[in-house]
């Protein structure tokens, strides 16, 4: 460990952070503070090794500590802090655009550039608008998202997204004019599947019910999660993507992928579109995009949506919307550099190396008490702990925190444990996440 660590700060120094989806309180009254990370591991800020099960928050894809992004980022801050990309450009926004283009699944080459997952839903629910209206649809702007799907905290991405905690308390706020599709866990046909479940499919033809209660001419686009991560990983059933694209397709609908956790290698492609076949007419990124390294979201959309809003005289603003960081040069820089680590090391495809073991060693959890289901796909797993009656998500924080304490990084959503390591992980550091996770679990009451 070369690097000086900072000791922890004192109670009191605790305050005036105000901790994002944290209980702040509780975690205040007794913190887990990260002070230095390297390749697969964490340090605390008392010294202490911490291995990422999930690449910090399903980010950090090619492992941490790449002193290829962070050179990459020093010498654009040195030779250029910042440009604006409002009637103004600066190169390395178009090459890194152009590289992106070209990873993208099919015709989704019209790049728009963003901070985040949450800016890059609501960036994708307005083009979808404004492209409807751009062809003379302008009656189209209801949108159908799913119930467990998580967009991010913007008023668009929680109008769409099925997370009641995320949603209950701005109910008169959210967008008008959106429905849910039903979510597609069901322990009682899948519990235990591997991989994708089998049953289910069908639940895509909810959205005939909707269209039929909507009319397909209010309808812009139905959004949805390849994979559901927040949620507690929830896995499409085979068939079902495909189906919702054959709908949107028979009502001109717009379909969405939110791939912000699925993005960059997370399933064993660049993109879980181009893993399970359905392309989507618009996709949301972040995360993975820059490692985690500098925030950066991108919204990729098929040509013919932006084919139709280049209307109007060629002096006018085509798309009123932007973000003074939308391409922000050393975000730019760091993506560059994560394409590049990405590429030199096959990492968005060593998910598929790597995911008949990991499905392996994730399934090996089951029989242990309380283990009430078990899901995988990709470099993503899941166990899902019967909840302690009338406490909901004690049992699964309680196992976050010994699993942390033990030196295991590991996400709590309820009672699911979430696993989704850096890309870059090694069969030994599987196997010790998972056998942490499992003596936990048998220590957990
Ligand atoms: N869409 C999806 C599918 C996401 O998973 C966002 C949008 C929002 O991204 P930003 O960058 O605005 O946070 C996300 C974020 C978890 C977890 O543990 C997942 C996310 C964020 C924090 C925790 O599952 N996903």
């Amino acid at each position: 460990m070369n690097a000086e660590l900072k000791p922890d700060p004192s109670r009191e120094n605790l305050d005036a952070f105000w901790m994002p989806f944290t209980a702040n309180r509780q975690f205040k009254a007794n913190p887990r503070l990260l002070a230095r990370a390297e390749g697969m591991y964490y340090w605390t800020a008392d010294g202490r090794q911490v291995l990422d099960g999930v690449a910090g928050l399903w980010c950090v894809n090619a492992g941490h500590g790449r002193r290829e992004i962070s050179a990459a980022v020093a010498g654009q801050l040195d030779t250029m802090e910042f440009a604006p990309t409002f009637q103004m450009g600066h190169p390395i926004a178009f090459e890194l655009a152009n590289r992106l283009a070209s990873l993208a699944p099919p015709g989704l080459d019209r790049i728009f550039f963003t901070n985040s997952g949450s800016e890059s839903v609501d960036t994708a629910l307005k083009i979808a608008i404004a492209y409807h209206r751009a062809r003379g649809a302008g009656q189209r702007t209801r949108f159908i998202g799913r119930e467990k799907g998580y967009h991010g905290v913007g008023f668009g991405g929680i109008s769409v997204g099925g997370m009641v905690n995320n949603r209950k308390i701005y109910g008169s706020s959210m967008l008008p004019g959106v429905d849910h599709l039903p979510h597609t866990l069901d322990l009682g046909h899948n519990a235990f599947s591997r991989g994708l479940p089998h049953w289910g499919m069908h639940l895509a033809n909810d959205l005939e019910r909707l269209i039929a209660l909507h009319d397909a001419s209010t309808i812009a686009a139905v959004i949805v999660e390849p994979i559901s991560g927040s949620a507690g990983v929830v896995l499409p059933p085979v068939g079902y993507l495909k189906r919702l694209r054959e709908i949107c397709d028979k009502h001109d609908i717009l379909l969405i992928f939110d791939e912000v956790i699925t993005g960059f290698g997370r399933i064993g492609k660049a993109f879980a579109s181009q893993v399970f076949d359905v392309t989507p007419d618009i996709m949301t990124t972040a995360k993975g995009l820059t490692n985690g390294s500098i925030p950066m979201g991108a919204v990729f959309s098929q040509r013919k949506i932006y084919d139709a809003m280049m209307q109007g005289p060629e002096n006018a603003i085509e798309l009123f919307h932007g973000y003074t960081y939308s391409a922000h040069p050393a975000a730019c820089a760091a993506a560059l550099a994560t394409l590049d680590i990405y590429r030199n090391e096959g990492l968005l495809t060593r998910a598929a190396t790597l995911s008949a073991s990991w499905e392996d060693a994730v399934h090996s959890l089951r029989g242990l008490a309380h283990v009430i289901d078990i899901r995988n796909f990709g470099l993503i797993g899941a166990v899902e702990l019967e909840p302690r009656a009338g406490k909901p998500g004690a049992r699964g924080y309680d196992v976050f925190v010994k699993c942390f304490e033990r030196g295991v990084m590991v996400r709590q959503t309820g009672d699911v444990i979430a696993m989704s390591p850096p890309l870059i992980i090694e069969p030994a550091q599987i196997a010790h996440l998972v056998e942490t996770l499992a003596a936990v679990i048998r220590d957990t009451g």
